[in-house]
This record gives C-alpha cells, structure tokens and sequence, in this order.
C-alpha cells in the first residue's frame, strides 16, 4: 500500500500539555510520525509520497473561514502581545455566554475557536495541520485513481476538531476534509470508521445532520474518557442524517473480544449503508502499552483489524489519528496495514 507522508508534520512540536493543572510533557509530539515512518520503510510496504498542494478550498468545505483564519495567525497574534512558546486556551463560551460575536481579544477568541487546553497551539501548527489536510487529499486522489487503498502518514490528528474549534491535539479535521473532496468529486456516499481509542466528536458534529457521510466510531465510553460530551450510543444523526451515526462506547479496560465484537457491528451498519469509499481514522491509541489509553489491543489484533477491514471491499483511505506509546506506534500501524495487504493478496 502507497502512503502520503506529511514531511511537515515536524513544525508542530509542542514540549508540555496541560493535565490536572499541571504542564506535562506532551503526548502528541513528532517522534511519533517519525517512528511510524521508519517502521513502514523496514517493512517496505510501499512507495511514500509527498503531498501535493490542493490549496484552502477543501478545508472551507467542513472548516469555517473565520476558524482557519484564526488557527493560522493565532500564534503570531500571541508572540505579538508577549506571549512566550505554545499558546493555550482558558476561558470558553459555554452555556448562557454568546459565540456568534467574535471578540477582539486574542484570549477570547482562543476560547471561542476551542473545546480544551490540552492543545497546545505552536508556531508550526498550522503549516503542519494544512500539509495534513493535504496529505489526506492526496491519498483520497490515489484511492480515487483506482488503488485499492491509501495510507495518510500525519501529525497533528484530526477528528476532535470541529468545524470551527480545535482540542484533543487535533486543527484541521483531515477525515471530514477528505470525506468532503471525495462527494464533491462525484461520490454519493462516504464511510467514517473511527477506531481511535477517543470518540471523534468534530468528525461527528460536522455530518450529524446529514446522510452523504455515515460516522461509525468504536471508543472508550464518554462517561469517563475524553472527549467527554460525545460519543454515547444514543447518537444517531439527526434530519437527512438520521440513521446514519452510530457510536459503540466501551468501558476503560473493554477486552479484545468486547472490541472486536464492537467493530463487527459497526461494519455491518456500514455494509447495509454500501459506502462507495471508507475513510478510517486510524488510532491506535487502542494498543495496550498507550500512556493514555484504556483497551488492550496488541500486534496481532492490529493485523486482525487490518484483515477485517480489506474483507468489506470497499477503495479505503486510512488517516492517522492518536497512538502515543511513541515507540511502539509503527509497529502497530504496520500491522494494520499489513493485515489489509495480507487480504488484498489473497483475493487478487
Ligand atoms: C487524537 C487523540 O487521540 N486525541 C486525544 C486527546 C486526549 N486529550 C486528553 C489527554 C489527557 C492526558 N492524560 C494524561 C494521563 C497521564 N497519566
Ligand atoms: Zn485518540
């Protein structure tokens, strides 16, 4: 399998996050992709390519202008009024206070365009979240140019951000921008499958009320895991896409079987819905080593996944998400994509 490999990903590096009040190191860091990137090469599991430039349009199809706008100048809006490093939010608009007046005060507008302070915003984030979205349109052109499926190596994630706020490490929602470019491109019906270990809220939010996209999810339950305010099972789209959202959150600590019973209901949802292209958001923060992370997958059930997904036989696009045991992240990934391959080569 081809990937896409964002080589910008490295001008967002944040040092700390914010948890329990505290700045601790970050989790979401390049190591990361470097990892992934050395691990796909020693499989040799195909060529890697550069992303090509389809510019802003596809992002202001499921971003707002004002958003990106923003999330591209804050942090130079910061060190101009003395802010030193990583820029972080700290007052929100919740419940009886007004989002629809976009204040003049940076920290406000912080605020409105967030949904947590655990995301650092850096002097790199925006060039490194726009080569993502990129990168995952690129891959969409090679899936749509008849492979039979495409891997998107990049950093920051995308699936928490919404189509006007960041959080959850995530900008640009490189999922929904690739979901759009491909009905824009003459698809008609689109799958999202999210098996990162956190329920894609901003993924989520961006096609509840519509029927072109269906967003299948398997996740640790809301209740106790980030993001928190979405992701229960009762979620199921809303007007033309009623029907079309179908969440599957399970306790911290779920087992393997409780996992992969998750996933084959949600691809059976998928299947009665007949995609015409699956989109994954590949986490692997499911793995059993991940630092903040609660289910149990290994190596092995990396490749099962990989297997179960090639079997539905749809053109697949997979986009990296989370994954934060650094070290152990390529590894995971590449049994994934070797179980997908693993398929491939027996049916052709
Ligand atoms: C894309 C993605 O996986 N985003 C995840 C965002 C999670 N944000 C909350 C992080 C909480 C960190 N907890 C640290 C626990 C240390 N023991
Ligand atoms: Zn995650």
């Amino acid at each position: 399998m081809k990937t896409v490999y964002n080589d910008r990903h490295g001008l967002h590096a944040a040092t700390h996050e914010f948890f329990r009040g505290q700045l601790v190191p970050a989790f979401e860091i390049p190591a990361r992709a470097d990892y992934v990137l050395k691990a796909l090469k020693d499989a040799a599991l195909g060529e890697v390519l550069a992303p090509t430039d389809h510019g802003l349009a596809p992002l202001e199809r499921v971003h707002a202008s004002a958003y990106l706008r923003f999330v591209q100048g804050a942090h130079a809006e910061w060190l101009a009024l003395g802010g030193q490093g990583d820029a972080f939010p700290a007052v929100w608009p919740v419940r009886s206070l007004r989002s629809d007046v976009e204040p003049k005060s940076f920290a406000a507008r912080m605020g409105l365009y967030s949904m947590d302070s655990g995301t650092p915003l850096t002097s790199g984030s925006w060039q490194a979240a726009y080569w993502g979205a990129q990168a995952g349109l690129s891959g969409l052109d090679l899936v749509l140019a008849g492979e039979r499926a495409a891997y998107v190596l990049t950093r920051p994630p995308g699936h928490h951000a919404g189509a006007d706020f960041f959080g959850g490490y995530c900008f640009v929602n490189n999922a929904a921008v690739a979901a759009q470019a491909a009905l824009d491109r003459g698809l008609a019906r689109v799958a999202i499958l999210d098996v990162d270990y956190h329920h894609g809220n901003g993924t989520q939010a961006i096609f509840y009320e519509r029927g072109d996209v269906f967003y299948a999810s398997i996740h640790g339950d809301p209740q106790t895991e980030y993001p928190f305010f979405l992701g229960h099972a009762d979620e199921r789209g809303v007007g033309a896409g009623a029907g079309c959202n179908a969440n599957y959150p399970l306790p911290a600590g779920a087992s393997n079987d409780e996992w992969f019973a998750a996933l084959d209901a949600a691809l059976a949802r998928l299947r009665a819905y007949a995609p015409e292209l699956l989109i994954v958001s590949l986490g692997v923060d499911t793995y059993g080593g991940d630092p903040i992370s609660h289910f149990k997958l290994d190596r092995r059930e990396f490749n099962r996944m990989g297997q179960l997904l090639a079997a539905q036989g749809w053109p697949t696009l997979l986009l990296q998400e989370g994954g934060y045991a650094t070290e152990a992240i390529g590894l995971n990934v590449v049994a994934v994509l070797q179980g997908f391959d693993n398929i491939e080569g027996q049916q052709g």
